[in-house]
């Protein structure tokens, strides 16, 4: 085996300074008519998850929005990135819980939603880390990343794409879904869809990781100027209507709602995106707030894994891991919102 450096956030960097999310490696598309190797059956498919990452929580709350629970199994990952082959080489990724390890509870005492957490190992393929399926499906492009969704049936990852795994459990599971009338991503709103996703994912999604891990001061101010232009202009959308493409809740809020969530927490500090604050946008606020307090997206929410997780698995940006013990956002963002003054569909 290889020990050359493998691909983590660590080395995503340009010449400039800038990170560099490099595209993800298994893009299969599991599809209902048959055109491809990948059928949406049930008990079929297996996602691989960490409650911290805004990527694979948004598949979890796809999969809950869907009513995919019974259908798509799930394992949760530590929430700390932990080294994953001492003897061999430097690599840092998620890792599944060891047996002797203590429970993992709100000893951080940041305070949680009524979230389903729980570090679930892997019952399916006996992995100790997330490197260790990509190693059994024989990847060649080595970034470890969550979410991983794994087909059971040819035995290696289906897709490793968030914003794709998506697409799939909102339109080719509706057979076997308990919610198949939604839909967050409807053809009559798609190329709106796109055109929020297309700026709102390098600006902000991605725009808070090129401002964190950024390694020049040029790279760090480019970004957070552009962060904080993206974040001023959803506040503009959201003083007019109810969501980012009017009145209909979609794919692109939450998307966008993923990063929001995690902001005041987390990114202001450790990602030093310090402009302003999600509470400072009196209608980005509240925003969070109503999506925040949809029963299917809450109980996927883990602030606790969310908050030790960036501030303990980014050794290179705090050293020390320390985890600051403010602000405490979730008892706020449970509070009434007026995001009821917009009409909704
Ligand atoms: N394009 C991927 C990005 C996923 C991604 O980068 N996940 C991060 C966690 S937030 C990861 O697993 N990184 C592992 C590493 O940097 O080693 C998606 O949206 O699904």
């Amino acid at each position: 085996m290889s020990t050359a450096a493998k691909t983590t956030w660590q080395n995503e960097i340009s010449q400039k300074g800038e990170f560099v999310r490099s595209d993800a490696g298994w893009r299969n598309w599991i599809k209902k008519d048959g055109s491809t190797p990948f059928q949406p059956e049930a008990g079929r498919y297996h996602l691989y998850v960490s409650y911290a990452c805004p990527w694979a929580n948004r598949c979890l709350a796809m999969r809950s929005l869907k009513g995919l629970e019974d259908v798509i199994g799930v394992s949760v990952v530590h929430p700390t990135m932990q080294r994953t082959r001492p003897d061999l080489d430097e690599h840092v990724g998620w890792a599944f819980a060891k047996p002797k390890d203590p429970p993992f509870t709100s000893a951080w005492g940041v305070g949680s939603f009524e979230c389903d957490a729980a570090l679930v190992p892997d019952d399916v393929n006996g992995a100790k880390f997330i490197r260790d399926l990509y190693e059994k499906a024989k990847d060649s492009v080595g970034k470890y990343s969550v979410p991983v969704l794994w087909d059971k049936k040819l035995n290696t990852i289906c897709s490793n794409e968030s914003s794709e795994i998506i697409r799939m459990f909102n339109s080719e599971f509706n057979d076997v879904a308990k919610h198949p009338q939604l839909d967050l991503y409807p053809e009559a709103l798609s190329k709106q869809i796109d055109e929020v996703n297309e700026w709102t994912y390098p600006s902000i999604n991605n725009g808070v990781y090129r401002c964190g891990f950024a390694k020049s001061q040029e790279a760090h101010e480019k970004a957070s100027y552009e962060l904080f232009e993206a974040l001023d202009r959803v506040e503009s959308i959201l003083s007019k209507q109810r969501y980012l493409t009017g009145p209909r809740f979609t794919e692109a809020d939450l998307r966008l709602f993923m990063t929001l969530v995690r902001f005041d927490e987390v990114y202001v500090v450790h990602f030093k995106c310090n402009q302003k604050r999600i509470a400072d946008l009196p209608n980005t606020h509240g925003y969070v707030k109503e999506i925040c307090q949809m029963p299917a997206i809450q109980k996927v929410i883990n602030m606790d894994h969310i908050k030790v997780h960036y501030y303990s698995s980014h050794q290179s940006i705090n050293p020390y891991a320390l985890v600051p013990v403010g602000p405490g956002v979730v008892k706020e963002l449970l509070t009434p919102h007026d995001r009821h003054r917009f009409p909704k569909e």
